[in-house]
This record gives structure tokens, C-alpha cells and sequence, in this order.
């Protein structure tokens, strides 16, 4: 985040291999994540692995697959590892809801014990009328406490869930034109607003940047907004 100065993730939403390594291509020089739903490409092949493994090295960012694991967790450790996927071969970081309990984060940890990995757990969701209620937040983040070595960070929308300090905060939800995507549930704030009031470490961007005429001049203005926002925030602390 610091060498690239850049507090977005992109998230590469798209449903082709060449899309996707065009994405990691063009908006990888401005983020510090990459934001896979690697189940949704239609010509997944181990090579595009490859290739955005090469553009991650490249560009220097981290690759998060958001499968957001939520079952048991003997069947989460096989999700992560096995399967077409092999999602812990390549992904530094994943996304999990904590509903399971704590078996979930164990389940993960088991498959990858060589492997420098983590997870983000999803205490909050951005969509309209999500479950997450106070109660539900506040265990979520006794369960992260218990696993410091594997939950790199909180994926919420509220200033204040995260209390500790080795934990990060990603917040998904942004959008500089609008503020809903209709009936499909989405809730946006403005770059502003995500890292100032809802206290955001890490943006996630999606259409806002894929949707683009231009995806790398919209990663621009995006990285240039967003962390411009968190040197206030984070100098009025000092
Ligand atoms: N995401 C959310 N809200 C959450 C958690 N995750 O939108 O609470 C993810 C979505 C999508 C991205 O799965 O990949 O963040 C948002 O994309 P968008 O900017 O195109 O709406």
C-alpha cells in the first residue's frame, strides 16, 4: 500500500480469462489487491493462474479470491485446496463468513500450513437489508481475535468495528457516479465517505473501474481519490 501509495482493490469481476489478465494488466499498476471470483470465468485453465500470478509479480499487488467460504470446516479446507481451482495454491488472501463458527477459519488454516495466507472475514455486507445485526458483528470479531496468524482483516461497512489495529479494513461499495445498482441490492458511497466516515483501509472497486471506457484511467482516479482521503484520515489521527 505505502510503495505503490494505493488503498484500492479492484474488483475483477469479469467472465473471461483475457478479460481478466486485461484488467490485471491495465488497473495493476494502481492497486495494492486483486479481487478474483475466479468461479465465474468461463475458460478457467490453470495458464490464466499462471499469467496472473506473473501479474501480480509484476505489478506488485496481492491476489484475493473473494469465495467467501461458509460451511464446515472439513468442507471449506477442501474447497481452498482441491477442485479445479486450487484456490490456496495461488490466492495470498480469501474472503470467509464467519456464520459456521470458528471451524471455518480452522478448516482453512489446515490446508495451508507451509503457505504464507489469509483471510478476510465478512462481518458486514454492503447489499440492502443484510442480516449482519450488532450481535452477529461483535462475535464475528471475538472469532478474529482468536486467529491473529490467518484473519489479516475485516471486510465491513462501519467506522469502529474494527477496534484492533493489526487488522485491516476492507470495505466494499464505492462508486463515483452512483448510488445503487437498482434491484440487485448494491449500496455505494463515494471514495470520500468509504475511507473518512465508514473508516475504509482497502476500497474495493468493481464496475466503477471495469465498466470503464478507460479501466486504467478509472483506477487512477479511484487510487488518487481513495488515498488521498486516507492521508486525512490518517494524519488527523497523528
Ligand atoms: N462485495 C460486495 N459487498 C460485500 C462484500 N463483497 O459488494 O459486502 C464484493 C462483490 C463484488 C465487489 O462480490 O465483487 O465487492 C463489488 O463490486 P461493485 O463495485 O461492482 O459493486
Amino acid at each position: 500500500m505505502v510503495s505503490k501509495q494505493s488503498n484500492l482493490c479492484v474488483a475483477a469481476d469479469v467472465t473471461s480469462a483475457s478479460r481478466l489478465i486485461s484488467l490485471a494488466e491495465s488497473a495493476g499498476p494502481y492497486v495494492c489487491l486483486f479481487k478474483t471470483h475466479i468461479d465465474i470465468v468461463e475458460d478457467f485453465s490453470p495458464q490464466l493462474i499462471q499469467d496472473l500470478l506473473a501479474a501480480a509479480q509484476k505489478h506488485n499487488f496481492l491476489l484475493m479470491e473473494d469465495r467467501k467460504f461458509a460451511d464446515i470446516g472439513h468442507t471449506v479446507s477442501l474447497q481452498y485446496s482441491q477442485g479445479i481451482h486450487k484456490i490456496s495454491s495461488w490466492a495470498d488472501l480469501v474472503t470467509v463468513h464467519p456464520i459456521p463458527g470458528e471451524g471455518v477459519i480452522t478448516g482453512l488454516k489446515s490446508a495451508v500450513t507451509n503457505l504464507h495466507r489469509g483471510c478476510f472475514l465478512v462481518v458486514e455486507m454492503s447489499s440492502a437489508g443484510n442480516l449482519a445485526s450488532p450481535n452477529y458483528v461483535a462475535s464475528s470479531m471475538e472469532i478474529s481475535k482468536k486467529h491473529p496468524d490467518f484473519v489479516a482483516g475485516i471486510v465491513c461497512q462501519t467506522s469502529g468495528t474494527v477496534q484492533n489495529p493489526g487488522l485491516l479494513q476492507l470495505t466494499p461499495g464505492v462508486s463515483l457516479d452512483c448510488q445503487n445498482d437498482g434491484h440487485l441490492g448494491q449500496q455505494y458511497n463515494s471514495p470520500e465517505d468509504i475511507v473518512m466516515s465508514r473508516g475504509a483501509d482497502i476500497a474495493v472497486v468493481g464496475r466503477g473501474i471495469i465498466q470503464a471506457t478507460d479501466p486504467a484511467q478509472a483506477a487512477q482516479e479511484y487510487r488518487a481519490k481513495l488515498w488521498a482521503a486516507y492521508e486525512k484520515r490518517v494524519s488527523s489521527v497523528k
